[in-house]
């Protein structure tokens, strides 16, 4: 009898409305299971996660693993006897891996930083002529934060120092953060003085900035480090060098060669695509070849050669973090967030994808294969395996002739281009581009160039506090809707909100993003301060090594006065309700360590190990004034940071400040009716 083949089941495919709160990603989630094109999101319905791995309890740091140990189901009770085959504790084996995640994404930032302080040697040695010091005012802040001098005392008269000079030296200091024999972090002095005596006594300011993360992979080796909370002292020397190192020396060399960002109006989402103009879509995080694509692109060469193909123009967006750096100091607009790059190539008119490094995701080739796109990678630490990837190696000595490569290269290949089109209607309008100076100028105006209105609001109650929410998409849950519900119930409890990464992205996709947003969305309070200032509700403070800009701006906060002493004064708290990147671990310890309440949504891997968990979620509290949390339902979690912000105001005296302004409104409504 002939053998009856069993059918092959049909693999299961994502829900598009499910999936994304987003219409256009729906659209083109469809779209992808018309063409059957596999996307991250049907991969989710597909495989599922490892649930001891989320609990952050397999050990797998030498061959006589995996060591797994899940937590019994009817939890701990009394002793936990549970270890792996050297004996290591689940809490060993959680806080060995919570900080090689830290180390991971610490290093994926610093080393960001690092590129962009070459370059910026670059431009000060003037050995590249693509790139210039563009921001004299950012140079001569960041030289005089580095202790370089920007003064020089000629006959007994001081004057200004040549700006070449300073600029070379500033490199120079920069560059040695990274790998100086002794001393410490000197960005570390930048955090208000308590902080930084805290972190004195408690022995983590960071030496230099790539011995930490050396460290840290050391401290986990097999037989190194076995006790949780010493692991979790390097966790915070770590973060602490790339909070207030290596992102932050990322933001300051990128503000001095590319402009430091100030608010400017953009579309997002991926209605930005044009049916009838070359569509190059920018991804990854380091914005150094693509802030050249940017040049060549705009150029007329390139414009009048993109018309002589039959198209109407060249259209720039981005997708990630490089979308962010380019959307803040030039317009470029965002096509979407981290869970939105293979959508933009399923839409058929991305005639070429330049990715950098960083949550760029493989599958990216998968879905190139079954169009025109010319996928191109650019960073010589990030190439892909499948053969329809071009690689077009970076090199800041060429780079305008790289650039114009690529974009010639997708000019080229407009005319190959599918019948395949459908790009979605969707996009919004979006005010972005804040950071330190413009908040400044914006809540100071120019003759009180300080943080002290905004801390005033606060003070009146009419701000109750300030929250920075950031962060990536993650496939295990629903695209955007934590992010959205988090932001709206924090800025109606007239909470203003801070953003970067992705939720940067996906607030600007919800409209959130403009000062219109303000009478729709925020309580009474917000709402006024930001229709007086013309501000949105949600501010835009950039990428995710912009986190930096959110420490400097607590820092300014605390140093305007009347909020406290420190960052973990002030009524702030943190959040990162989609995240998945080991970048967004890193980013929570340094908020953490820097005072602010953080809740993560989601899941957090030290569920597996209570007592390293309980060190994190209660004890830290003690020894910075901020500490971690978990609340996965969007509501519970703002409203969990809204508490804290309102723990704060007590501790400060200014709760009943609140109670008065509440009252002062409905007074006034009664008066008006
Ligand atoms: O650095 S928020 S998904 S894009 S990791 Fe990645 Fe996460 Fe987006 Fe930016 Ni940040």
């Amino acid at each position: 009898m002939p053998e009856i083949k069993k059918a092959a089941k049909a693999p299961k495919l994502a829900d598009p409305v499910a999936a994304t709160i987003d219409v256009a990603s729906q659209q083109m989630i469809a779209r992808a299971h018309e063409l059957g094109v596999e996307t991250i999101f049907d991969r989710a319905e597909q495989m599922k996660p490892c649930n001891i791995g989320i609990q952050g309890t397999c050990c797998k740091n030498c061959a006589m693993g995996p060591c797994r140990l899940p937590l019994p189901k009817a939890g701990i009770e009394g002793k936990d006897e549970r270890k792996g085959l050297c004996g290591a504790t689940a809490n060993t084996i959680a806080a060995r891996n919570f900080l090689r995640m830290i180390a991971a994404g610490a290093a994926a930032h610093s080393d960001h930083g690092r590129n962009v302080a070459e370059v910026f040697m670059s431009a000060a040695r003037k050995e590249t002529e693509a790139y210039k010091i563009k921001d004299t005012f950012k140079l001569r802040s960041v030289a005089e934060a580095l202790g370089v001098d920007i003064t020089v005392e000629v006959d007994g008269e001081v004057k200004a120092r040549d700006i070449d000079e300073i600029a070379v030296e500033t490199a120079e200091k920069a560059l040695s953060e990274w790998g100086k024999p002794d001393g410490e972090l000197i960005y570390a002095k930048r955090a208000p003085a308590p902080l930084y005596e805290k972190w004195k006594k408690a022995g983590v300011v960071p030496r230099n900035i790539d011995r930490e993360i050396v460290e840290s992979m050391h401290r986990t080796h097999m037989g190194v480090d076995q006790d949780y909370k010493n692991l979790m002292k390097q966790g915070t020397r770590a973060a602490l060098a790339d909070g207030w190192g290596g992102s932050m020396l990322a933001t300051d060399m990128q503000d001095i060669i590319f402009g430091t960002p100030y608010p400017l109006q953009a579309e997002v989402n991926l209605g930005v695509m044009k049916a009838d103009h070359v569509n190059i879509i920018i991804h990854g995080h380091e914005p150094v070849l693509s802030e050249m694509i940017v040049a060549v692109a705009q150029s007329q060469e390139m414009i009048d050669y993109a018309k002589s193909k039959g198209t109407k123009g060249i259209q720039l967006s981005g997708i990630c973090c490089t979308a962010n750096e380019l959307l803040q100091r030039h317009g470029v607009p965002p096509a979407g967030t981290f869970l939105q790059q293979e959508l933009a190539i399923i839409t058929g008119a991305c005639d070429a994808m330049v990715v950098d490094v960083q949550c760029v995701m493989q599958n990216l080739a998968n879905v190139a294969k079954c169009f025109h796109t010319k996928l191109i990678t650019t960073h010589p630490i990030a190439k892909m395996e499948q053969d329809n990837v071009i690689h077009i190696e970076f090199d800041e000595h060429h780079a305008l002739e790289d650039a114009k490569k690529i974009v010639k290269m997708a000019i080229d290949n407009f005319e190959n281009r599918g019948a395949e089109v459908m790009i979605p209607k969707q996009k919004a309008t979006q005010i972005a581009g804040f950071g330190v100076e413009s908040i400044q100028y914006h809540l100071g105006g120019t003759f009180r160039g300080s943080y002290y209105t905004l801390n005033d609001n606060i003070i009146n109650g009419r701000i109750r506090g300030v929250a920075g929410v950031v962060g990536c998409n993650n496939a295990r849950t629903r695209h955007n809707e934590a992010h959205i519900q988090v932001v709206k119930e924090l800025i109606k409890n007239d909470v203003l909100v801070l953003t970067t990464g992705c939720n940067g992205i996906a607030c600007a996709m919800e409209g959130l993003l403009t000062p219109e947003a303000a009478a729709v969305y925020c309580g009474p309070g917000l709402a006024e301060v930001c229709e007086t200032v013309g501000i949105p509700p949600v501010l835009h403070m950039g990428s995710c090594v912009d986190n930096s800009r959110i420490l400097l701006a607590a820092t300014e906060m605390v140093k305007a006065g009347g909020l406290g002493n420190d960052i973990s004064d002030l009524p702030a708290a943190g959040s990162a309700p989609e995240w998945m990147s080991e970048k967004a671990i890193s980013i929570g310890q340094y908020f953490v360590a820097s005072g602010v309440y953080t809740v993560f949504g989601l899941h957090l891997p030290v569920a597996g190990a209570p007592v390293f968990q309980d060190y994190l979620f209660n004890e830290f509290e003690k020894l910075y004034g901020g500490m971690w949390d978990l609340e996965a339902d969007p509501i519970k979690h703002a409203q969990k940071m809204i508490a804290h912000i309102d723990k704060k105001r007590k501790a400060l005296g200014i709760d009943k400040a609140r109670d008065r302004v509440l009252m002062d409104m409905a007074d006034r409504q009664a008066l008006e009716a």
